[in-house]
């Protein structure tokens, strides 16, 4: 008998202040959505759920810059996103979201019940508050240098740039992101879980029983458990959220963290009334499927939450992906560094599947990964179209030219015939392996190497080259062609949901039962297929060219506009030895010249006295490369380098900006002997 006899899977609620990009999916989405079309392609009963997260600083924060209410923002993101994810067919059994009345019934009693059986802590303690702004400073409303590593822009929160989970009093020169201003320390009144006192329970469940557990994520549970677990506060000074339900709460709501994942559970609650079957008994298995940096709240907080109002039960896995990158660099969305996938959607109608086959074939599994748009064209052109789309087309074309589209009869097969079909339940069992593994990659390879049998198999039989003298033969090839080609739609249905659709209806095998896949007959003789239509098409270089430009301008807009700027108004207090940490010198460019198809820079070599070195700047458009050649300036030589399309610069070169936004050299008034430090 399975220990298992139903799934319940869930996917991180994202955050409804943004959009949905390609990072989001490739770490928690397709991983999810993949895994559930197979397990209900195997029949299993299987739900899964997800939503908008609406609630917390996330959401308030975006409110607060748009000058609307959070309801507002909610609202707009959580219809876009619903519909993100049902254009690239991510099958949620329901997309619901943390504002439901559901929801707050279902988090409000879930607090309550803790709240009863003594389990929180009350602690009054000093927190930060914003003078000017009138309002506690909770998670990212405060931001400040990481103790950890010395990003500046760290939350309260978290250091999005280590990882490192923090406490608002453990940055250094905290500041409030409502006003800018100092905040003070003034008394509050929190409920805290304390997760301390249940530190054995964790490290049994998690070091003993989950060692299965994907290595990222079991290494990262281990090193909370080893550092040693603290009270954390369930509760928030935050006008937007669920009330804390207890009585002297007023002004007070659940802490997002609390609320969030019981999100899961309302959502399941919403979609049927048998709900509880699927949290409550313990031949369900539960597996959250998040990225990385959600770990300790499915791992720990969450299971302790769950284990401490005692009749639910606990996650079985926790498959979290790594991160994706982009281009090279950290997606991010206040830097607009992202693909959107509704942007994606206008510039690629209808080839969803390609986006879902790249970045299945590059999901950040056990480390970061790059996307990159070089590949993505790669990937559609050499794999989706010259193998997939190719063998698919040719078998059936040769089927409606040769027999008018009906399957023609086996006749007697070679050696080879019988080692190709005796492949595919090989492929299957490989496949079954790496996705019950959670090896996403790993299970679109094994899938793949079908459509590589395939395309092989037709190239070696050749039967266009056998049709005038041996149609018999023909048609055992083809009988095996098109066996192998409904094999396919179902072995390649959790990952190219789409395009398998389009391929059964082609050849008119309509069965989606994974427990098929292997069969050498699954097409019958004189079985009729449909029309044939292509696949996927070739993805053109001005395409991808085209999404290049379009980064190369964001990332010239941040920053690869290497240029200091002065700024207009007077910045914040520094040090004496801030400042003398900048190697200001005197150079001279010897040589400039455009970087080509960018609009704004200028790859510029300086004769810094010191050394030749080369630095990319951003003032293409207020100087030609042969007015400035010779010229002297000031440069900053001690900046890390960076490369800034493909070239590496090493320094940067000071810039007036005046308030039209024209740029003007700092100049040594009488020159200067190259390489003269400025003081
Ligand atoms: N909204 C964080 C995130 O989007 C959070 C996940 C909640 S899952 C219960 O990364
Ligand atoms: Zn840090």
């Amino acid at each position: 008998m399975p220990r298992f006899k139903r799934h319940l899977i869930t996917s991180a609620l994202p955050y409804a202040n943004g959009p949905i990009h390609i990072g989001h999916l490739a770490g928690v989405y397709i991983p999810s959505d993949i895994y559930t079309r197979y397990l209900r392609l195997k029949g299993k009963d299987v739900i899964h759920v997800c939503g908008s997260d609406e609630h917390g600083v996330p959401i308030t924060l975006k409110a607060r810059q748009e000058g609307v209410s959070p309801q507002v923002i909610v609202d707009r993101y959580h219809e876009l996103n619903k519909k993100a994810f049902e254009d690239f067919g991510i099958s949620f059994d329901i997309y619901s979201r943390t504002t439901s009345k559901v929801h707050y019934e279902t988090a409000s009693e879930f607090f309550r019940t803790l709240y009863d059986k003594g389990v929180f802590i009350e602690k009054t303690t000093e927190q930060f508050y914003d003078e000017e702004a009138g309002q506690f400073l909770a998670d990212r409303y405060i931001t400040g240098t990481c103790p950890h590593c010395g990003y500046e822009k760290a939350y309260g929160d978290q250091c999005e740039q280590c990882g490192t989970s923090l406490s608002p009093t453990e940055l250094i020169n905290p500041r409030s992101t409502i006003s800018g201003s100092k905040p003070v320390l003034r008394k509050t009144k929190h409920w805290y879980l304390p997760l301390d006192r249940y530190e054995p329970f964790l490290r049994k469940w998690i070091l003993e029983d989950h060692k299965e557990w994907k290595t990222n994520v079991y290494g990262q549970c281990k090193s909370w458990l080893d550092q040693g677990l603290q009270p954390r506060a369930v509760s928030r000074d935050l006008d937007w959220g669920v009330p804390v339900p207890v009585e002297g709460a007023e002004g007070k709501v659940l802490y997002v963290w609390f609320d969030a994942p019981i999100g899961y559970i309302s959502a399941t609650r919403e979609l049927t009334p048998d709900w509880e079957k699927y949290w409550k008994d313990p031949s369900t298995r539960l597996i959250h499927f998040i990225g990385k940096d959600n770990i300790v709240f499915h791992c720990i907080i969450f299971p302790t939450m769950l284990k401490t109002e005692g009749s639910y039960i606990l996650p079985d896995n926790v498959p979290a992906n790594e991160f994706l990158n982009l281009e090279g660099d950290k997606i991010s969305t206040s830097r607009n560094w992202a693909v959107w996938l509704h942007e994606y959607l206008e510039d690629f109608p209808g080839q969803q599947d390609v986006l879902r086959y790249v970045l299945t074939a590059n999901m950040p599994e056990t480390k970061d990964n790059d996307f990159t748009w070089r590949d993505f064209q790669a990937r559609n052109n050499n794999e989706l179209v010259a193998i997939l789309g190719n063998f698919v087309n040719r078998a059936l074309v040769l089927t409606r030219k040769y027999f008018d589209g009906a399957v023609p009869p086996r006749g007697e097969i070679s050696t080879y015939d019988r080692e190709v079909l005796e492949q595919i339940p090989l492929i299957r069992r490989r496949t079954e392996h790496s996705l019950d593994h959670f090896r996403f990659r790993e299970a679109l390879k094994e899938a793949m190497a079908l459509a590589r049998l395939g395309n092989k198999y037709l190239a070696d039989t050749e039967p266009w080259a056998l049709v005038k003298n041996d149609k018999e033969r023909v048609g055992t090839i083809l009988n095996i062609c098109l066996q192998i080609t409904s094999n396919l739609t179902l072995l390649l249905e959790p990952f190219l949901p789409f395009s398998m659709q389009k391929l059964r209806e082609m050849v008119h095998f309509e069965k989606t039962d994974w427990n098929l896949i292997g069969r050498d007959d699954l097409l019958p003789e004189g079985h009729q297929i449909g029309e044939v239509k292509h696949l996927f098409r070739k993805i053109e270089d001005e395409e991808i060219e085209k999404q290049i430009a379009r980064l190369q301008a964001t990332r010239t807009e941040n920053e690869g506009n290497n240029t200091i700027k002065l700024p207009p108004q007077k910045e914040e207090e520094i040090t004496y030895d801030d400042f003398a940490k900048l190697d200001i010198r005197t150079a001279t460019i010897v040589a400039a010249e455009k970087v080509p198809k960018t609009k704004k820079l200028l790859k510029l070599t300086l004769d810094t006295g010191i050394d030749r070195r080369t630095v990319v700047s951003g003032i293409a458009e207020f100087f030609s490369p042969e007015e400035i050649v010779g010229k002297q300036i000031a440069v900053l030589v001690n900046l890390a380098p960076r490369k800034i399309r493909g070239i590496e610069s090493q320094g940067m070169i000071l810039m007036a900006e005046d308030p039209d936004g024209r740029l003007h050299f700092i100049v040594p008034e009488d020159g200067a002997v190259n390489g003269s430090p400025v003081k």
